[in-house]
This record gives C-alpha cells, sequence and structure tokens, in this order.
C-alpha cells in the first residue's frame, strides 16, 4: 500500500533515473514529472516502475505543483530526479509528518564531498536562508527541495508560483498559515548529470527574480 507519494520534477534526468528509482522506501511511490524532456526520461522513469506525468509548461514550480495533483497518498514528498538526494532519506522528514508532530519538514542539505554544492550555490541559499529567518522568524538554515507535508494541506496553500519561486512560496505561505516548519539533516552529493538550476546563469537569475518578488511580499 502507498503511504507516501514522491513528487520528483524531471528535466532530461535519464541518467539520474534508475539510481533515484531503486532507492525508494517501501510504501513511497514515484511520481516523475516529466518537464519536457529530450533524453527519453519518460521511458526510462516508465521502465522502472515509476508513473509519470507530462507536463509540458517549463518550470520548476510547473512540474512541483502538477505531481502534487496527481498524489493521492495522504503524505507528499518532493524530491530531485537528479541523485544528488537519496529517497532512502525519505523517512526521516515523512515520520515527523505522519507523527503529527509537524506540518512541513525540509530535508537541510549537506554536501558529503566538495563537488556536491558550488560554492556560489550554498552563499546564494545560505544568504535566503537569513532572510526568510528574517521576515518569519523561522529557524532554517536551507531552503532545501526535499520536503514532506500532507497532501491536503498542500493544496490549501494554493500555491501560484510555476518557476523557481514554489519552494519558497510554500514555505512562506506555510508559515502564514500556522504550519509546524522544521528542518531535519540529508546528506547532498554531487548530481549525475548536468543543473538546469545553479549551475547554469539563466537557471541563478530566474532563481533570484522569483524569490526576490515573494519575499518582497
Ligand atoms: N530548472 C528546472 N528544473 C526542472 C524543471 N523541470 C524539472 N526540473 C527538475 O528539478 C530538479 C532540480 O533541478 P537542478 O537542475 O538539479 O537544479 P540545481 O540542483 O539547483 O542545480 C531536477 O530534478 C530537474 O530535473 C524546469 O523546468 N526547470
Ligand atoms: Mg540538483
Amino acid at each position: 500500500m502507498t503511504h507516501v507519494d514522491v513528487v520528483l520534477p524531471c528535466l532530461d534526468e535519464a541518467g539520474a533515473l534508475p539510481w533515484v528509482l531503486s532507492r525508494l522506501p517501501e510504501g513511497y511511490r514515484a511520481i516523475i514529472v516529466d518537464n519536457g524532456s529530450t533524453d527519453g526520461s519518460g521511458d526510462v522513469a516508465r521502465a522502472h516502475g515509476a508513473l509519470v506525468v507530462d507536463e509540458p509548461r517549463r518550470g520548476f514550480g510547473s512540474a512541483a505543483h502538477a505531481g502534487l495533483l496527481a498524489a493521492e497518498a495522504p503524505i507528499v514528498a518532493f524530491c530531485d530526479a537528479d541523485a544528488s538526494m537519496d529517497p532512502a532519506d525519505l523517512p526521516s522528514l515523512v515520520d515527523r509528518i505522519a507523527g503529527g508532530e509537524l506540518d512541513l519538514v525540509l530535508g537541510r542539505r549537506r554536501a558529503v564531498s566538495r563537488g556536491a554544492w558550488p560554492v556560489h550555490a550554498r552563499i546564494a541559499n545560505r544568504a535566503l536562508a537569513l532572510l526568510i529567518r528574517r521576515s518569519t522568524g523561522l529557524r532554517i538554515h536551507d531552503l532545501g527541495p526535499m520536503r514532506a507535508a500532507r497532501r491536503d494541506a498542500l493544496l490549501d496553500l494554493d500555491l501560484r508560483d510555476r518557476r523557481s519561486g514554489y519552494p519558497l512560496e510554500m514555505v512562506l505561505r506555510g508559515h502564514e498559515q500556522g504550519w509546524r516548519i522544521a528542518e531535519v539533516d540529508i546528506p547532498y552529493s554531487q548530481r549525475i548529470g548536468r543543473s538546469k538550476v545553479i549551475g547554469t546563469v539563466r537557471g541563478t537569475a530566474t532563481a533570484i527574480t522569483d524569490m526576490s518578488r515573494l519575499l518582497r511580499g
């Protein structure tokens, strides 16, 4: 029986998917949201038993939200599809939701190697976490993309961002709703394949634009 649906936004991650999909714990179902991949990611995902949702509208938020809408389990988790994070670590987040202790759990990334997290990304993320702390009082260190929450609560947030602001909007709106939000540490490794966000100038610029808009309120 599926207890948890795991949404994995996917843009050309065929090289990473076999490992990622082999790492799901029992009772966790993978929902690969194929965001217009041209490298056969969808077929690889299907061959490894994942449910594949096609979302042609580009953008991280577009993919993440399509996965949330397709999910059916009471708890939904999010994870990147690039093998930088291990789905086997998801229970340490999910169990805090299932136990009723928290409403949103974020995986705080802890780099396991020098190459895992480029220094500019680390600094940008730390600055962002400080801004979030200042505007909300939430004691978080990382806007980590691995997370877990209850499906109905996530849908009630009525998130609107469809690009890089989606993970931030989730935290800000959840906080406004009085959600109990906390982090747990997760290992962060060098991804398989090429980065679409933090490894590119365009991706980084989009992330800064989208997140600044949300933080201005
Ligand atoms: N940037 C971006 N990422 C997407 C999109 N659709 C799916 N993704 C996935 O979102 C995840 C995070 O992207 P990634 O390139 O690893 O970003 P980074 O970790 O910041 O370098 C990966 O699993 C991507 O394949 C999209 O339209 N834009
Ligand atoms: Mg990544």
